[in-house]
């Protein structure tokens, strides 16, 4: 039986960034934020996240789609855009705060920023995800200006897969990138040279998020924990801008080249349009 979600709590919770974090930002490619939310607005959105990857919902659409690759079925699982069937999920203090933050952070104005989000399932065992650029998986035919505000649904330790990143890395461009199982799994990892010494471990009490550049190198380790980890990261962006020539991105083509090249669309606040 599917249960009922109950009521979205009511949150005032509203955050401001500094000028210190907009500068350590742009310095260093990510943010830690400790509050982003109220731990009442999480356990409601946990209970979308728990009622999104439940049995019940497997053949849906939206429905979570195995990212394990060759690892093992099913330690790593994702569901994209939970906020077309849950609209909802705009509307949240966290939403609020996020994009306010990101106007700041990508210097735009808060009226051009759009969100997607989606939701990972990292099993007791769930693989790693290996060191990459955001930027690596999007269309080549697009200019972004985005970021990753990356929510667990708990506490979070390096352990369970909390993110990591190597500052300044987004100063790099767009790295390539290859893909570390058969193209169809879309697992990438960076396959220029980065010194992963540098990685900086990011955990979080629940109601902290981190913010990421599209191009700022991240990883999360193996969950070696006996508990599940649940992330639902969200990319806000710019109305992403056509090239006049696709960028090279040849992992791209190897995927396109086995699975079909999909139209292009961008899922701007929970509605699909065409690119
Ligand atoms: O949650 C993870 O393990 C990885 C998330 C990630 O790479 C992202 O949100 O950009």
């Amino acid at each position: 039986m599917t249960r009922a979600i109950s009521p979205r709590p009511h949150a005032d919770f509203d955050i401001h960034p500094s000028a210190d974090e907009i500068r350590f930002f742009n310095e260093n490619g990510y943010l830690v934020v400790e509050r982003i939310t109220t731990d009442a607005e999480i356990a409601w959105m946990r209970e979308i996240f728990e009622h999104i990857f439940s049995p019940d919902e497997a053949a849906k659409d939206g429905a979570p789609i195995d990212r394990s690759g060759t690892g093992g079925a099913a330690r790593l699982t994702q569901a994209f855009f939970p906020e077309i069937k849950f609209p909802e999920l705009l509307e949240t203090a966290f939403r609020r705060n996020a994009k306010r933050y990101t106007a700041a952070l990508l210097g735009v104005d808060e009226s051009r920023i759009s969100s997607w989000g989606h939701m990972i399932l990292k099993q007791p065992g769930g693989r790693a995800a290996e060191w990459h650029q955001d930027h690596a998986y999007w269309q080549p035919e697009f200019d972004y200006c985005a970021l990753g505000c990356w929510l667990p649904m708990h506490d979070i330790s390096k352990e369970m897969g909390a993110m990591q990143f190597i500052p300044g890395s987004h100063r790099r461009g767009l790295l390539h990138h290859r893909h570390q199982d058969l193209p169809e799994h879309n697992v990438l990892r960076v396959a220029d040279a980065f010194d992963e010494a540098e990685a900086v471990v990011c955990p979080l009490k629940m109601g902290g998020a981190t913010f990421h550049h599209s191009e700022t190198l991240h990883y999360t380790a193996p969950n070696t924990t006996d508990r599940p980890r649940l992330a639902f990261p969200t990319e806000f962006q710019v109305m992403p801008v056509r090239r006049a020539e696709p960028a090279v991105m040849p992992w791209v083509d190897e995927r396109r080249a086995v699975v079909g090249t999909q139209p292009a669309v961008h899922v701007i606040d929970g509605k699909l349009v065409p690119a």
